[in-house]
């Protein structure tokens, strides 16, 4: 069990494109671990490889939401190795977005609302899957990571400038 320190904004870490795995090895999949490890202690859906410093194209997603009303929480883990977008759908969807590493901001981006998505799991198995709903918008979010792209640089500059001034607020009151 290894919980990874999360980048947050402006770690120029961010900002790194990462590279596709060119073998999935032990190595590869004791990342996996660390990284669902990392993603179920802060409680988040999804987590790219970028976010802990890699410079890997590997993502981890659990949609479960962490705080079932009764008893324990179904985990469904979900590893994407070179996850690639084939397919945008021109229908778009708005879906109110957070980031581990935009820490308690919020905001409306409109994404396409469904993608077809292929990947490598963590065997080294290639699948190819349509996704809608949250699992659409969530890949989108992670491959953004993979690319060093922010939801926030989806949003207006106002926007994105205000979620920043928020953070830097609730960080100096902390
Ligand atoms: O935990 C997360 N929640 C979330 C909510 C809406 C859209 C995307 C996400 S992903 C985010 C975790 C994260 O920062 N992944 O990169
Ligand atoms: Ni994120």
């Amino acid at each position: 069990m290894t919980v990874m320190t999360i980048l947050e904004i402006p770690h120029p870490g961010l900002r790194e494109v990462a590279q596709p795995v060119a073998e999935i090895t032990d190595q590869t999949r004791a990342l996996i671990d660390d990284m669902f490890d990392t993603m179920y202690d802060a409680r988040g859906i999804g987590l790219a490889a970028t976010q802990v410093g890699v410079t890997q194209r590997v993502v981890v997603i659990d949609l479960q939401e962490p705080a079932e009303p009764e008893g324990e929480p179904v985990r469904d883990p979900r590893t994407f190795v070179n996850p690639e977008l084939v397919w945008l759908s021109e229908e778009t969807a708005n879906y109110n977005e957070g980031c581990l590493s935009i820490p308690e901001q919020y905001a409306e981006v409109e994404r396409p609302a469904r993608c077809r998505v292929k990947w490598l799991d963590r065997d080294g198995v290639a699948h190819e899957e349509e996704m809608d709903g949250l699992l659409s918008t969530c890949i989108q979010h992670e491959i953004d990571h993979l690319n060093g792209v922010l939801f926030i640089d989806h949003l207006s500059r106002l926007k994105r400038d205000m979620i920043v001034k928020k953070l830097n607020k609730a960080r100096k009151a902390a």
